[in-house]
């Protein structure tokens, strides 16, 4: 197994010195420790890996050294693009490692988001034509190979892969335990939003463990929603299969992470205009990716309810405290139109949190069958609301029009 600090100090002594990402479970305790012991701007996570690469190729424009970029394999997608057009030798040439961890990797059992990722993660650096190293759990291995690969990245003047096949770390214990600043606790806040909201409306949770939870508590609360789809992959992107599935008019409830907003921020001035019927996007915001092993994000440093606002948000909310979350959902079911209402919630998750039963198909299955039983009871039982008028009538493609007003209110 390997030791965090050691990694660190040979990792210094190599002559890396900068290091960016976004974080992954298999290198938590790498992580954490590099979060303590970094020395000021060596250590910055990004909203996305793309950004990452970015970054660290502006760090190599600026010191002409070897940057390193962490992340899930499961962030190569993001990292296409400005690896082939940036970062490539065809390109600006930055010598770069990246450490990646291979979730799903051949052989190993892993959740159902991971396999196809796990299966062609050496077929597409291969593709992408990076070359690629297998870390051991061997120190000295493991020493010899990251060798390797800075002499590799030097000498093409390219990006090089270093994969992590598993939990190949000791554990590390955080020096400084994270004080929480906030009371409530993600799973007081879901189990609230099943009590309050009708379990008509559908429900689109964010990937990592707030779908999980979902899952135990409504299944706790006697599977009272039935429309709800778990986006367990595809981290940052439920905001925008709520919005696809606002469309048909009901209610929509979006359970959103702080780090999976802020990975694709930029959906919100999309999600403001378009989304249709009744909408609530709620970031349960802890500050920090606890599904990975809890960095930070810039959760609590932003403003998101400023950010949704300048979005085009017509109502935000922000909520710290348990009595701030009983007041607001006392109403929030039959408010109208869009909300975008943060909630604050400490660190933390049960030890023993279950996965959803069956497979993804299933999930899809079940989630389209009920959204459409729940449309035609819809459409039979509501009159006078006819057709609806998507919000993209409204848009005008320089900004929403000052003068018309927002039709949701009245629908
Ligand atoms: C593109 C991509 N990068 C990284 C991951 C790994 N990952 C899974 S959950 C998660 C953290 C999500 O953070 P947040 O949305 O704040 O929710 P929390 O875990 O705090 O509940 C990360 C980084 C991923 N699934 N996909």
């Amino acid at each position: 197994m390997i030791d965090s600090g050691r990694l660190y100090e040979n990792l210094h002594q190599k002559g890396i010195r900068f290091f960016s990402g976004v974080p992954d479970s298999l290198m938590k305790d790498f992580l954490q420790y590099l979060q303590e012991h970094a020395v000021p701007g060596e250590h910055i996570i990004t909203a996305n890996e793309g950004l990452a690469i970015a970054l660290a190729s502006g760090y190599h424009f600026r010191t002409g050294r070897i940057p390193l970029v962490y992340l899930q394999n499961s962030g190569l997608g993001n990292i296409i693009n400005p690896l082939s057009s940036l970062a490539d030798p065809e390109m600006y040439a930055v010598p770069m490692l990246l450490l990646i961890g291979w979730r799903g990797m051949s052989g190993k059992k892993d959740e159902p988001q991971h396999q196809k990722m796990g299966r062609i993660t050496i077929p597409m650096l291969e593709a992408m034509e990076v070359p690629y190293y297998l870390l051991s759990d061997q120190e000295e291995e493991l020493f010899d190979t990251i060798q390797t690969a800075i002499t590799k990245a030097a000498d093409c003047s390219c990006p090089v892969a270093l994969l992590v096949p598993g939990n190949i770390f000791t554990p590390y214990t955080a020096l400084n335990a994270e004080k929480d600043f906030f009371s409530l606790g993600r799973e007081e806040v879901i189990r609230e939003i099943i009590n309050r909201f009708s379990g008509t409306e559908k429900l689109i949770c964010t990937t990592g463990k707030t779908g999980r939870e979902f899952y135990e508590l409504n299944k706790e609360a006697g599977n009272k929603f039935t429309n709800y789809l778990l986006c367990a992959g595809a981290m940052g992107h439920a905001g925008h299969i709520a919005l696809g599935v606002s469309a048909d008019h009901t209610s929509t409830i979006l359970l959103d992470g702080d780090g999976a907003l802020l990975m694709h921020l930029g959906g919100l001035t999309t999600i403001a205009p378009f989304a249709a019927g009744d909408f609530f996007h709620i970031v349960l915001n802890n500050g920090q990716h606890e599904s990975v092993g809890g960095q930070p994000t810039a959760g609590f440093s932003a403003d998101l309810c400023g950010l949704a606002a300048a979005a085009g948000y017509s109502n935000t909310v922000l909520i710290q405290t348990d009595e701030e979350l009983k007041q607001w959902l006392a109403t929030a079911p039959s408010q109208k139109g869009l909300h975008f209402v943060e909630i604050r919630i400490k660190q933390g998750s049960r030890q023993n949190l279950g996965r959803p039963a069956g497979v993804p198909m299933e999930w899809k299955n079940d989630f389209m069958n009920a959204i459409q039983k729940n449309l035609i009871e819809y459409s039979t039982t509501i009159e006078g609301r006819g057709e609806f008028v998507p919000n993209q009538f409204l848009y005008s493609g320089q900004g929403r029009k000052k003068n018309i007003p927002d039709q949701r209110e009245s629908l």
